[in-house]
């Protein structure tokens, strides 16, 4: 955090993972640029940096759209999750696969670390993308939210091609960051340390 002439500035690095196709792309897009793409275009692991304004802050954003995963990924050697303050999950709310295969990585990246996310105060977002879809449904709103619940995470359902709520989701990754960093999440935690 840099505070220079009154304005406010903080850091936090965000990584985007699912399933491929689900829109991970077009929800950085649509933050960055403001667009929606229809054509899919596959896309390898991609840094965006973003600078988002609210409550009085600016939060320099370094987001990471990875190259979207499946039930046969594995969790890079290398990958360290140390790097990142946040961890956006996205499924499609048409696509019942992408939906169980966004419990699939984090249960893997998990399983990868030797300790949930939650308890390394990492801040986790679950979102359901393609509400325009909701015509061809295929998980329910309160499934998510009952994913998101257990695992101590936010929960958004969005339409990145309508683009309204994307911001939102951002905004919610900051406020849960901070929510962590002020302390409500360690003091979880610490509770949690005690029983053993
Ligand atoms: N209808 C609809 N299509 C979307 C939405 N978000 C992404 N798509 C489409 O889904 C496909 C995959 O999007 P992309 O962002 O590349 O997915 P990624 O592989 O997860 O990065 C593209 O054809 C997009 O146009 C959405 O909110 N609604
Ligand atoms: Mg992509």
């Amino acid at each position: 955090m840099d505070d220079i002439d009154g304005e406010v500035r903080k850091d936090y690095r965000i990584l985007i993972l699912g399933n491929r196709c689900v829109g991970k792309t077009c929800l950085v897009n649509q933050l960055c640029y403001e667009r929606f793409v229809e054509r899919y275009r596959p896309t390898i692991d991609t840094p965006y940096k973003y600078n988002l304004k609210f409550n009085n802050t600016i939060y320099e954003l370094d987001i990471l759209d990875s190259a979207g995963m499946d039930e046969y990924s594995f969790i890079p050697e290398d990958f360290s999750a140390n790097l990142y303050d946040a961890f956006v999950f996205v499924y499609a709310i048409d696509n019942l696969e992408s939906f169980n295969i966004v419990k699939q990585i984090k249960d893997k990246l998990e399983q990868k670390r030797g300790a949930s996310l939650a308890s390394s105060q990492k801040a986790v977002i679950l979102v359901g993308n393609k509400t325009d879809l909701n015509g061809n449904r295929q998980v329910t709103e309160d499934e998510g939210k009952q994913i998101a619940k257990s695992w101590n995470a936010q929960f958004l359902e969005v339409s990145a091609k309508e683009g309204s709520k994307v911001r939102g989701v951002f905004e919610g990754t900051i406020k849960k960051i901070e929510a962590l960093i002020n302390g409500t999440g360690r003091e979880a935690k610490e509770k949690k340390c005690s029983i053993q």
